[in-house]
C-alpha cells in the first residue's frame, strides 16, 4: 500500500528559545491544575505529535507579534489562503507562488512543516475554472496539481496535502458542486491520482468540516475512504477540520470515529480547530471551549495515527470567525492584544498531560558522519548532516574516542545545531568522534560512523582543512530531500 509509515521526510527542530514564552502574560488563572510546558511544539513533539496554526502571510509579513507567537509555539504550519487555487493559479496556466513560497520560507526558517492546502475545494477557486467543459476541467485540475504539488515534491518541508476538500453534504451526499456536476464522482479518484504523480511522498488527504463525530457525513466519509482505498487511490490521511462552537455541543465519540478512520490504515488529523462562542464571552463559555479544547488534544493523543492537530489562527484579532458569522469569535488560543487565554494553558497542560496516552518512541534517524574543519593544535570542528524525526531532532550528543582505533567513546559535549567545536586537545594526538541525535521525548538515534581527526603540532599555523559547510536542512522551494 502507498501508505507511509515509515515516512523520513521530517524536518530538524532545534531546541526552542524558552526565554520567548517568558515574555507573553497570562491574563487569566488557569483553571487546570497540571503541568505546561514552555511552549506547545515543545509539549506535543513529547507526545509525538504536531501542533500548528493556519498562517496569514500579511500577519507574518508585518505584525513582529504574531510572527513571534508563531515561530515560537508551533512546529507546523497550514497556509490560511496561499495555497488555496485563486492564489496560486489566478488565472489558467498564470501561477503566482510568492504566498506560498513564503509560508514554505519561514516554516524551514523555524524548523516547521507545512502542510499544503488546498488543491480541489469548490471555493476559492477561480471562474474560469468553474466554467470549463468536463475534459477540459479534468486537464485543468491535473496540470494546476501537477504544478503547485511538483513545486514543493523535492522540498523536504512539505508533507502532506489537502487534495480535495468539503465534497459533502451534511446528510453524506457529495456537494453539486462545479467538479461535482461536471465531472461527476470520479474527480475525487483522479485527483488523488495526479497528487500521488506529483509527489510520491507527501501524505494526500481528504479535509471536511463536521466530521469530527460519528455521523451521516463521517460515515459517508469512511466508506468513501475504504472504498478508494480498497481501489489502490492513493488517499493516506483524513483531515478533521475542527471548527466547533460552544453552542452547538461537543461532537459525539471523536476518539472512536479517528479510531475507525486508522484502522482502515489511513493518518488522521486535526486540520482547523477553533472553539467559537456567541459573544461576549462568559465563565461557563470560557469552560465549555477549554473543554472542547482539551477534549480534541486528548482524542488526538489517544489515537497513535493521529499525527497532531493545526489551529485555524493564532489570535482573536485575525480569525475567519467573526467575519463569516456575526457577533461569534473568540475562537482562539490567543486575544486581539496577543494575550494568552485560559484555553491556551488548557491546551498546553492537555498536550504536557499527554491526556493519559503514549509517549514519542520514534527516534530520530542517524546523522551523516561528521566532516572535521578548524583542526588546530588543540581543537577541532565536527559538522554532520542533519537528523530527521517525526517532531523534530532538538539537539545532538557529541561522543569521543582516543586514537585512531581501540578505546571507549565517552560524551564530550551536545549542540543544538549540525556542528560543535571540540577544544582543550592534545597536540598531534588522533581522536575519533561520533555523534547521535535526541528528541523532545529523549529518543536517541543510532551513533553516527566515526570521524579520525589528529590535531597538528604545536608550533606554527595550523594547516587547516577548508571549512567543510553542513546545510542542516534545505531551503527553497525546489530543494532536495534528505537521504
Ligand atoms: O480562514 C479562511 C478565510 O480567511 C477565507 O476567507 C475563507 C474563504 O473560504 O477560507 C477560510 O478557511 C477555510 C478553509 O480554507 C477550509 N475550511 C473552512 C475554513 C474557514 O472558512
Amino acid at each position: 500500500m502507498p501508505l507511509k509509515p515509515g515516512r523520513t521526510r521530517r524536518l530538524a527542530i532545534p531546541v526552542l528559545a524558552l526565554a520567548c514564552a517568558a515574555a507573553f502574560v497570562t491574563p487569566f488563572l488557569i483553571t487546570q491544575s497540571a503541568s505546561a510546558a514552555a511552549t506547545l511544539r515543545l509539549a506535543a513533539a513529547t507526545r509525538g505529535k504536531f501542533i500548528g496554526f493556519a498562517a496569514a502571510t500579511n500577519l507574518l509579513t508585518n505584525d513582529a507579534s504574531y510572527r513571534s507567537i508563531a515561530q515560537t509555539e508551533f512546529n507546523q504550519v497550514t497556509a490560511e489562503n496561499a495555497m488555496k487555487w485563486d492564489a496560486t493559479e489566478p488565472n489558467d496556466n498564470q501561477y503566482s507562488f510568492a504566498g506560498a513560497d513564503q509560508v514554505v520560507a519561514f516554516a524551514q526558517a523555524n524548523s516547521q512543516v507545512v502542510h499544503g492546502h488546498t488543491l480541489v475545494w469548490h471555493s476559492q477557486t477561480p471562474g474560469w475554472v468553474q466554467g470549463l467543459s468536463a475534459t477540459a476541467m479534468r486537464t485543468a485540475m491535473q496540470d494546476h496539481i501537477a504544478t503547485v504539488v511538483g513545486r514543493y515534491a523535492s522540498n523536504p518541508a512539505v508533507q502532506s496535502w489537502d487534495v480535495v476538500n468539503e465534497i459533502f453534504n451534511e446528510d453524506g451526499t457529495r456537494r453539486a458542486s462545479f467538479w461535482q456536476n461536471t465531472l461527476g464522482d470520479s474527480y475525487v479518484a483522479d485527483a488523488f491520482r495526479y497528487a500521488r504523480a506529483a509527489d510520491p511522498d507527501a501524505r494526500l488527504c481528504i479535509n471536511d468540516y463536521n466530521v469530527e463525530g460519528i455521523g451521516a457525513k463521517s460515515n459517508a466519509m469512511y466508506n468513501l475512504v475504504q472504498s478508494l482505498r480498497a481501489q489502490n487511490v492513493p488517499v493516506d490521511c483524513v483531515g478533521f477540520q475542527g471548527h466547533l462552537g460552544t453552542q452547538y455541543g461537543f461532537p459525539s465519540q471523536v476518539q472512536q470515529n479517528m479510531q475507525r478512520f486508522a484502522d482502515l490504515g489511513v493518518q488522521v488529523r486535526v486540520t482547523e480547530l477553533d472553539v467559537r462562542s456567541v459573544l461576549p464571552m462568559d465563565a461557563t463559555k470560557t469552560q465549555t471551549q477549554i473543554t472542547y479544547y482539551t477534549n480534541v488534544v486528548n482524542a488526538c493523543i489517544a489515537v497513535t495515527a493521529c499525527a497532531g492537530i493545526t489551529i485555524w489562527g493564532i489570535d482573536d484579532g485575525h480569525s475567519w470567525v467573526p467575519s463569516t458569522f456575526s457577533g461569534q469569535g473568540a475562537a482562539l488560543l490567543w486575544d486581539a492584544s496577543y494575550n494568552r487565554k485560559s484555553v491556551y494553558d488548557a491546551v498546553n497542560a492537555a498536550l504536557d498531560a499527554g491526556g493519559g496516552g503514549g509517549t514519542d518512541t520514534q527516534a530520530p534517524s542517524t546523522p551523516g558522519t561528521p566532516t572535521a574543519s578548524n583542526v588546530t593544535a588543540s581543537a577541532a570542528t565536527l559538522s554532520w548532516t542533519a537528523s530527521t524525526d517525526n517532531v523534530g531532532v532538538s539537539g545532538y550528543d557529541i561522543y569521543r574516542a582516543p586514537g585512531a582505533s581501540g578505546g571507549a567513546f565517552a560524551s564530550v559535549g551536545t549542540s543544538t545545531t549540525t556542528s560543535f567545536t571540540n577544544s582543550g586537545l592534545t597536540a598531534s594526538t588522533t581522536y575519533r568522534y561520533q555523534v547521535r541525535a535526541r528528541d523532545a521525548a529523549g529518543n536517541t538515534s543510532a551513533f553516527s560512523p566515526a570521524v579520525t581527526v589528529t590535531t597538528t603540532t604545536g608550533g606554527g599555523a595550523a594547516p587547516a582543512a577548508a571549512p567543510r559547510r553542513t546545510r542542516s536542512r534545505t531551503s527553497g522551494p525546489a530543494a532536495s530531500k534528505p537521504a
